[in-house]
């Protein structure tokens, strides 16, 4: 069964890869599963049909058949039991996976959508110039911890997995901010990830959402 998605319409990220749904076309990438994805507009994802799917009105969901999930990680996590090639065999090795996966999802990716927030949201309050550096440390100290973890490796925990998918996710949003490079490994570590062809194919899929809105 082919499963559907969510994404926006118009993009606010211009096609850059940075909402939720590139996420989870890329893990169907990497699993070689063919999707459909519905696009919505920002009213539309407040209105019954879809909060009956996502009930904060936002994207991006996944129905397949009967079911139908929300929350990216979720979202990732079933397609990675599902098929083989996001999660090792060993079921050691596939809980600590999913381990990575939950630190990215819960403390790595939750202090750079802080800094973001801020920067969007806060820029103009007089206080932002004196808290921004507060934010700023709390990133690095997260990412002290993470690339001391990766050391020399390639990956998070031995092959390519739903983890580094979801690290990688998160740590592209800070893309711009120039503190990605400050760690050695980290950069070079979301460009091995963005480099695999199932990324690539993702992102080419999300960015023609984006041209084709403009082009209308
Ligand atoms: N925890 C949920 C998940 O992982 O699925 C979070 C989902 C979420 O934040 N969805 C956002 C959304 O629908 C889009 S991805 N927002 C609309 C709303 O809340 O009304 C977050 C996002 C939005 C925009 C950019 N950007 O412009 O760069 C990047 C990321």
């Amino acid at each position: 069964m082919i499963p559907t998605i969510t994404a926006f319409k118009n993009a606010p990220d211009r096609g850059r890869g940075l909402a939720r749904d590139m996420r989870v076309r890329w893990a169907l990438e990497e699993v070689e599963q063919p999707y459909q994805v519905r696009l919505l507009t920002f009213s539309e994802m407040k209105q019954p049909a879809h909060l009956a799917l996502q009930p904060f009105g936002q994207i991006p969901t996944y129905e397949e058949g009967d079911l139908a999930l929300f929350e990216s990680g979720a979202i990732i996590l079933h397609i990675a039991q599902r098929h083989a090639g996001l999660l090792p065999q060993d079921q050691n090795a596939r809980a600590r996976a999913m381990t990575w996966m939950f630190t990215a999802a819960g403390t790595i990716e939750p202090v750079i959508v802080e800094r973001e927030t801020a920067q969007y949201s806060e820029s103009d309050k007089d206080w932002f110039a004196q808290r921004q550096p507060l934010v700023d440390e709390r990133v690095r100290a997260h990412l002290t911890i993470l690339s001391r973890h990766l050391g020399n490796a390639d990956w998070l925990d031995g092959d390519f997995s739903a983890a580094d998918l979801v690290m990688v996710s998160a740590l592209l949003r800070l893309k711009s901010s120039g503190i990605l490079e400050e760690f050695p490994n980290l950069s070079p570590y979301t460009t091995r990830a963005a480099s695999r062809p199932a990324y690539q194919r993702a992102f080419a899929a999300q960015l023609a959402v984006f041209k084709g809105a403009q082009a209308c």
